[in-house]
Formats: structure tokens, sequence, C-alpha cells
């Protein structure tokens, strides 16, 4: 008996020594890669895998094909400073100081503030256990004298612009009051930045799609042989908007679907690559938008489907968004879930799946969502808050949501945006009326007083962060 377990005991010993020298073995343990895709006021109803009926996305209704399509997936605020910033730090907006305001919803040019060097991104944290980190595309969380840049906040490199697309100073003639269809790139040329520095002041808006994909594609390619965490936020379908000659004048839905197909395309190539280099098996890869689509620029905006309103608004076409996720033999292919689920969790997701600690001094709103993507996980998340800069606006438990206050969609400068108090308060069903138009308050006192005990203890626990900008 001693002579067989010594035998076993050594024959072990060679098995770990030996398979611990092994390349594979040691590709095996390695923490997985983690590509979020973002795009840029896409709205819920923009994909073909979320019912469009000419917006031609077959790299993304792919992509939904082999992995799992949420229904019921949110960001965390209806305009891009707020949702961006909540989404890098699993926490709302209201804690972090970056929620803005009624006045002041999102960081511009001029700001000072910027994403607090306190908070700690899904980069970071990432880059902490040895990951790569890249952003490629939009910031939008730090004004133009602010130190919050990508390269501040956990990013190896960053490609892009610092702002929206619409914000950007560097245009010669004035802009034009209306963001029309394909307006005269003059007005719109872009300062495009790499890392600290402005690489180009005049950057040719038809073209950033493409340049942004090449750079995902050569990050992805140079760091193929260690873990690497890529935040890819197109500045599309943004306004104003720019597709290059291979995709303009081909989508019946016009310009804005020729944009669309670009970023398909895009999202297409990211994830070719990883096929071609053999990625597939150890990356996630989460595609989603910031906020809804601007309803209020008209053809140049996109669309809610189903949902009422779209950005700005924190009816559900503001914050409810295509979410998919991709992880070819680790996620179930062609899975849709109603699980309800935020961009916030995406924090927690990816801390987990790359072994980084979560941190315990401070609140996290994110839920971590692998028993969702890698088995029949259900109800992870118990409520959803919907913020207005730092006002919240409703708060949805189960299929019910209620709301407090509503406004309708971001109108800019065109339109007033009136706000209406409700007391008491609006309740909608959101599995039997998705389209919030339905008010069953009244058939339904008792949910409207348990949703109103969430807000209350919601409230009373809240701290707000210090407003950054
Ligand atoms: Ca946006």
């Amino acid at each position: 008996m001693k002579m067989r377990t010594a035998g076993v005991l050594v024959l072990k010993t060679f098995l770990l020594v030996t398979f611990a020298a092994a390349p594979l073995t040691v590709a095996a343990a390695r923490p997985p890669n983690i590509v979020i895709i973002l795009a840029d006021d896409l709205g819920y109803g923009d994909l073909g895998c979320y019912g469009h009926p000419t917006i031609r996305t077959p790299n993304l209704d792919r992509m939904a094909g082999e992995g799992m399509r949420f229904t019921d997936f949110y960001v965390a605020a209806c305009v891009c400073t707020p949702s961006r910033a909540a989404l890098l730090t699993g926490r709302l907006p209201i804690r972090t100081g970056m929620a803005g305001s009624e006045q002041h919803r999102v960081i511009y040019s001029k700001d000072t503030g910027g994403l607090p060097a306190e908070e700690i991104t899904i980069a970071q944290a990432l880059k902490a256990q040895g990951y790569a980190t890249a952003c490629v595309g939009k910031w939008h969380l730090a004004g133009e004298t602010s130190d919050a840049w990508p390269t501040r906040r956990g990013f190896d490199q960053w490609f892009g612009l610092r702002w929206s697309n619409d914000m950007e100073p560097a245009g010669k003639i004035q802009k034009p009051g209306s963001m029309s269809l394909d307006p005269d790139p003059a007005w719109w040329s872009l300062t495009l930045m790499r890392n600290e520095k402005v690489l180009e002041t005049n950057a040719n808006p038809h073209t950033l799609t493409r340049r942004y994909t090449d750079e995902a594609v050569q990050f992805i390619q140079a760091n193929k042989r260690k873990p690497f965490f890529l935040y890819f936020a197109h500045t599309y379908p943004h306004v104003p908007l720019f597709a290059s000659e291979k995709f303009k004048g081909k989508s019946p839905r016009g310009l804005f679907g020729d944009v669309v197909a670009e970023l398909d395309a895009s999202v297409g190539q990211v994830l070719e690559t990883l096929r071609k280099e053999k990625l597939t098996e150890n990356t996630l890869v989460f595609f989603t938008s910031d906020n809804g689509p601007w309803l209020v620029k008209e053809l140049a905006g996109g669309s809610a489907g189903p949902l009422r309103e779209g950005k700005g608004s924190t009816w559900e076409g503001g914050m409810r968004e295509p979410g998919i996720a991709w992880w070819p033999g680790k996620i179930k292919p062609g899975v849709t879930t109603h699980e309800l689920a935020c961009s916030m969790d995406l924090f927690n997701t990816s801390l987990q799946l790359a072994g980084a600690p979560v941190p315990t001094d401070r609140v996290l709103d994110g839920v971590d969502l692998s028993p969702i993507l890698f088995g029949d996980g259900k109800g992870l998340r118990d409520a959803m808050f919907y913020y207005r800069g730092d006002e919240l606006f409703a708060v949805r438990k189960g299929n019910f949501k209620m709301h407090l206050q509503t406004a309708p969609g971001y109108a800019g400068n065109r339109v007033q945006e009136k706000l209406e108090q409700h007391e008491p308060p609006l309740l909608f069903n959101l599995a039997s009326d998705p389209g919030e138009k339905f008010d069953v308050a009244k058939e339904h006192p008792e949910v409207v007083a348990d949703i109103q005990k969430v807000v209350a203890e919601h409230q009373t626990k809240l701290v707000a962060g210090k407003a950054q900008y």
C-alpha cells in the first residue's frame, strides 16, 4: 500500500510539474479576455435581432445567435456621461458625483471635473491582475482641463475622441443649428487623441469607425498572449452621422442605417479577429449602447422599438438597451433571457472573471452576471433605479415600474423639456405593457406601496457623491 501511495504521489508530482511547465496548461489557467463594445445613442429597436425591419445587422444577429440576448438590459443613466461612469465603476452615478444635474447633464469641454480618482474602473481592477487594457473611442468622462483621461483611469492606451462628436470645437465654420443628415464634414472636423496627446485636429469623421476598428484589431493581435480588456466605445450612431464610402447610401433606412451597418461590420471584424487568433474560447464579448435613441433628431436618430421615448428620458426607451453576450463554448448559443440586468453588472462580472478582488469599501450597484451567462441563474437583480441627473425618477421591481416623475427625451435647445411630478405615482406592468401606455396604479395599490418602500430604503441609505461637473 505504502509503495503504491508513494508511487501515486511521485506520479502526481511529475504530472503537476510537467503540466505546469506546459504552455497549454498555462493558457487554460489564464483569466479570460474581456471586450465591451458600446454604441452611442443606439436604440433598443435599431438592430435586426431586436426587430428592426430594415437595418441590416448580420454580425450582431450572428453574435446573438451564438450567444445570449437580453430583452431587459439597462444602462444606469439616460445620457452619455453618467451612463459611461456607471458602466466602468459598477456604481450609480449619484454615488460617484458623475450624475450631472437637470441643467448640466453631461460633461462639456470647458468643465474641469471628471471621473474621480477614488473610483475604481474595470480597467484599473483588471490592470492590477496583469491585464493589458485599452480604450478605443469616445471617453466623455473628463473636461478639457481635467486629468481624468482614460490613461489616468486604468487604461494602458487610448485612441479616440474626448467627447461626443457634436461637441468638437475644432470646426472652422460655425455649426449648423440642427443636426441635419449628412452635414458638411468641414463643420465637423474632429480632434483625435492618442493617449494624452492630440494626434489630429482635423480627423475625417467618415473614417472614424474604420480607424477605431483597426485600432481594436491591432490591440487584440498585439496582446493575444496575455489577458486583455478592451473597452471599445464607438462614436456613432450619435449625431452628426458619417459613414465611410463602403457603407454610404446602402441602407433602406438611410444614413442612420448605413452608420449602424458599419458598426455592425466593425463588431464582425472584432469577432473575426478573435476567431482567427483562436481566442474565442477564452474571451467574453458584451455589446450594448450607452443610452436610448435621440428621437428629436428625427431621421438622424434611432428607434426604441416598442418602448416609450428615448435618450434623456427615464421612460423605457431612454434606458433599456440591446445587450448581447458572446463566449462560444461557455455561454449557451441562441439563448434569449428576460432576466433583469444592467451595464453596472459588467463591473462585477469582469472582476469576478478576472479573479480580481471586488471592492468592499464602497457601495456597488452591480451584480455578477455569471449565473445567468453560464447557467440558469435567476432573479440576481432585485430592482432597477432610473435617475435623470441627480434625481430619482422611477424604480422597477419585477415586472412593475413606478414613476415618481417623468420627462420627455433629451431635446437640447429645440424643445422645452417639461417635467411632470406624479403624486400618486404611475405604475406600469412592463411584461404586458412594455410601451408604458396603461397606468395600473389603481389596480395594484399593494405593488405601489411595495415599490415605495424600496424607494424609501434606497433614499435613506444613499450617500450622494460630491458633484464632479
Ligand atoms: Ca449617448
